[in-house]
């Protein structure tokens, strides 16, 4: 680490070295005591035991049944799947082996979306990769497996304490077969905000190298100039741009004519101008009933040449319904979960809708035996993260009122809760849809949806109502959130800005009206690179760049957390989320073919400056470890 250190010491790039370099710059020598991996595993493992997992109710660890993996042979490779077809004919050949099946294809959405919607996005990377074998033989014939983007990016790193980039790689090597999908929010990324053109551009590289094959892109206004970037990164790249529209409105109520057959239909044609391989329909709260589904999808087809992807949430309960209807209009392409990973805010059950699809003329590519086997292992490992479920349990027909996105559900209401709300939490929805009116109407999805909610917390919380909000509206300080979105740099919205409450929000500021992107300056990830390399004192990956770049400071926090315990992401998810009881013993394999064996001995008393010894054994080995007792 010395030599690298110094041929990558600023002064030393810059040439701005001679003989007392070395001299000069002791802190070169200074390396941190380093822990071995098991201390340091010890160490997080020792403070869960203590102190618990934020957002885990801390309580004796529970006994879990063992999940039920479905065994498979791993000396036979599993059988190919779209990924070789994008592989042998590029995106233009896959587009038309799509387009040339009279079944149904499916995306299993049970890998992000589904625990996004249903278990706050914390499903981690070793519960993932100890289904990843079976999945790869059970679900060769998806189109596609939704594993990535969206809200997984930075929940990995900043509650899971885990690097997403990994997630994609280890997946990858072990499900060679079926094509990867991500949801990338356009100009936004994996964020809550616009980024540089150079970020975009170097963020879908990237992610294209290290196995995303499918980019569902989508802009949080639908406004098609804030997808450009993105779009051309995808084509650019030599993989799937799968362009969305995202559903608001209802195209059957004449009273809501902003968002009519024809607002839609445009929109397919110019995304198709664009370059989208793609149409993706995006019903990101669940609004677009069975028989708008019926009308959209007849009308697109007659639109645009691309195949026609359909996503939608269960909440109301009709997701079966609309996907059977799309279905008989024409659908291509339909996202589902695993049976038990289904249903509610989550994706439709694919064994589900293909038991309900029996008899009719079209078949869901899907075998409904192998689809309850992997459910089982679902069903089990959903039980490690029973603290994340929203406490949903029946369906919501209450959505096509509030029209809030599935994902969104069970975050606005901890928000609520945080700012002490929870018991007005009715009051709440129903503001979130007076505030979609009082903007003029808009789309609602990540992040234009938040700052929906930003607005109806606030307005509840301030008494304010549509009329007080203009009136005292230059006395108001609007949350941050409001103000980014009314000054254009989440883009525009369809029909423009309600110019009222935009003066009142603005207070004299110029909004902008050009994409965004436009004015942010290019990030320099070299110089990213060299100045985490100086803090973090180890290599620095691109991947790391980019991590900082969207998300410095989480990045930096997931850093420091990975320099005081090491990789957390081996260890299994109970001992993640509840530590260890006394006497246990658990084994956590580290790298390929190498397992530390671990068992908590003992636990000593707290001391007087409120630490407290903890005795483990580590491979047969005495270890201490001195932890903080903070409960
Ligand atoms: C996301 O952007 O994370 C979404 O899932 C939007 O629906
Ligand atoms: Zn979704």
């Amino acid at each position: 680490p010395f030599l690298e250190n110094v041929v990558k010491h600023e002064n030393f790039l810059t040439g701005d070295y001679n003989t007392s370099f070395i001299d000069s710059t002791p802190e070169l020598f200074f390396f941190p005591k380093r822990k071995d991996r098991g201390t340091k595993m010890l160490s997080y493992i020792g403070n869960v035991t203590i102190n618990g997992f934020p957002g885990v109710e801390k309580r004796a660890k529970p006994e879990f049944q063992k999940p039920r993996i479905p065994k498979v042979n791993l000396l036979e490779a599993p059988p190919n799947g779209t990924r070789q077809i994008l592989d042998a004919e590029g995106a233009e050949g896959l587009v038309k082996w799509v387009k040339n099946q009279k079944d149904v294809l499916m995306t299993d959405t049970t890998f992000r979306d589904a625990h996004q919607s249903l278990l706050a996005t914390r499903v981690r990377t070793v519960d993932l990769k100890n289904i990843a074998d079976a999945s790869a033989r059970m679900q060769s014939d998806l189109f596609s497996f939704e594993m990535w983007g969206g809200a997984t990016f930075d929940v990995a790193y900043r509650f899971l304490k885990e690097d997403p980039w990994m997630r994609l790689l280890t997946l990858r090597e072990k499900i060679p077969n079926v094509l990867f999908q991500m949801l990338l929010r356009a100009s936004n990324a994996v964020g809550y905000k616009n980024y540089p053109d150079n970020v975009i551009k170097e963020f879908v590289q990237k992610s294209a190298y290290a196995g995303v094959d499918v980019f569902r892109i989508f802009d949080s206004l639908n406004w098609v100039k804030g997808m450009e970037v993105a779009i051309e990164a995808v084509r650019d790249s030599g993989k799937i741009a799968e362009a969305a529209i995202c559903y608001t409105g209802d195209i059957l109520d004449p009273t809501r004519s902003k968002y009519d057959l024809d607002y839609y239909k445009t929109l397919a044609k110019e995304l198709e101008a664009q370059g989208a391989h793609i149409l993706a329909i995006k019903d990101m709260a669940g609004l677009l009933k069975p028989e708008a589904a019926y009308r959209l999808i007849t009308e697109l087809k007659e639109t645009t040449e691309l195949p026609i992807h359909l996503h939608t949430h269960d909440t109301s309960g009709n997701g079966i319904f609309q996907y059977a209807k799309a279905i008989e209009a024409g659908v291509d392409i339909v996202d589902t979960a695993l049976g038990s990973m289904g249903g509610l805010t989550s994706q439709p059950s694919a064994s589900t809708l293909s038991y309900a699809l029996s008899g009719s003329n079209r078949a869901l590519r899907v075998d409904e035996d192998h689809s309850e086997t992997l459910s089982h292992y679902w069903e089990d490992v959903r039980k490690y993260y029973h603290d994340f479920e929203s406490g949903m349990n029946s369906p919501h027909s209450e959505i096509y009122k509030h029209e809030m996105p599935g994902g969104q559900y069970s975050n606005l209401q901890q928000q609520a809760k945080a700012v002490g709300l929870g018991e007005r939490w009715e009051e709440v929805k129903n503001m979130y849809a007076r505030v979609n009116q009082l903007f003029g109407d808009i789309v609602k999805v990540t992040p234009s949806s938040k700052v929906v909610g930003d607005m109806a917390l606030f307005m509840v919380q301030n008494d304010l109502n549509e009329e007080t909000v203009i009136e005292k509206g230059r006395s108001i300080d609007f949350p941050d959130s409001v103000i980014e979105l009314f000054s254009g740099y989440l883009g525009q919205p369809h029909g423009g800005f309600p110019k009222e409450l935009q003066t009142a929000v603005l207070k004299g500021k110029e909004p902008i009206t050009v994409r965004p992107g436009e004015l942010l300056e290019a990030v320099d990830f070299d110089k990213i690179k060299e100045s985490l390399f100086q803090e973090l004192g180890r290599p620095v990956t691109h991947f790391d760049a980019l991590a900082h770049a969207l998300y410095p400071k989480v990045f930096k926090e997931f850093a420091d957390t990975q320099q005081q315990f090491g990789d957390v992401s081996v260890i299994d998810t109970p001992t993640f989320f509840f530590g260890m009881r006394l006497g246990e013993e658990i084994d956590v394999e580290i790298e390929t073919g190498k397992t530390l064996i671990l068992k908590l001995v003992s636990i000593g008393e707290a001391r007087q400056d409120g630490t407290r010894v903890l005795y483990f054994d580590l491979n047969g080995q005495q270890r201490e470890v001195v932890i903080k007792d903070e409960s």
